[in-house]
């Protein structure tokens, strides 16, 4: 079969699962879950712990969270650079990338979404989550403008990897909670991001998100819904879903 990406709206971190796909080239399909709305049951079977991104993957297996799954892109595409091939020490830089991004870039955003989410108003809650927010992505934002000083890439090189992805994923986090403006402040990752934002997959992602429909000049062959698929079909190898 061909890979299922499961990626979530509005704004979610799974953009860069959908970024990584067209990049790799090969074939794949999109099933949309509107974050905001109920959640379709069947989707438990994929992921129980209802997040996205989520996949199947060619072999009818359920794999979770944006580490794996990118890592799994990434080996896939491990000829052209958008990955590598495990035991390498590239490889081994990538996880190392990718480690950081999904925990410490993350978590600095985890109190603004508790406050999106939850719609906190407590008088003595909201500041404080506030300010430990901001402060989280600050701190955040100025390593990876360091980080990206003289670097095209995160990793360097002359090709982007699915790192990228996943930082162009949650780099437009801080806008989108009114944190900071790139450009004051942040003249690296404010080049990176622009740059990244003309890419044509990075564009279709961003697209598929905003519309439900975009042109792939990659490999995407169209939206699945989920009550379309035969779940029973589907094995998890993710230590999580198996959980
Ligand atoms: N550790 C997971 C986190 C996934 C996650 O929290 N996804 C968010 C969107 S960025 C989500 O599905 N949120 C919906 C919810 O928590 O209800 C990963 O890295 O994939």
């Amino acid at each position: 079969m061909e890979p299922i990406i499961f990626y979530g709206v509005p704004s979610g971190c799974s953009l860069a699962s959908v970024i990584a796909s067209e990049w790799l080239g090969q074939p794949y399909h999109l099933v949309r879950i509107e974050m905001m709305d109920k959640w379709p049951q069947q989707f438990a079977q994929v992921n129980p712990r209802m997040k996205t991104p989520a996949m199947l993957t060619a072999h009818g297996d359920s794999l979770t969270e944006s580490l794996a799954i990118l890592q799994h892109i990434g080996q896939r595409g491990a000829a052209t650079g958008l990955g590598f091939a495990p035991g390498t020490p590239d490889a081994d830089r990538l996880a190392s990338m990718l480690s950081y991004l999904v925990t410490d870039l993350f978590a600095a955003f985890a109190p603004l979404w508790k406050l999106y989410d939850a719609g906190i108003d407590d008088p003595a809650v909201k500041p404080v989550l506030r300010k430990y927010g901001e402060d989280s992505v600050r701190a955040e934002y100025a390593y990876l403008d360091q980080l990206l000083d003289g670097r095209n890439w995160l990793l360097g090189g002359t090709r982007p990897t699915v790192a990228d992805a996943y930082l162009f994923a949650i780099g437009r986090w801080a806008e989108y909670h009114k944190v900071l403006t790139l450009e004051e402040g942040y003249p690296n990752l404010a080049r990176y991001m622009r740059k990244l934002a003309q890419d044509p997959a990075v564009r279709f992602a961003l697209d598929i998100e905003a519309n439900g429909t975009a042109h792939s000049s990659g490999g995407f062959r169209g939206h699945l819904s989920i009550t379309q698929l035969d779940m029973s079909k589907a094995s998890f190898t993710s230590t999580l879903a198996a959980a």
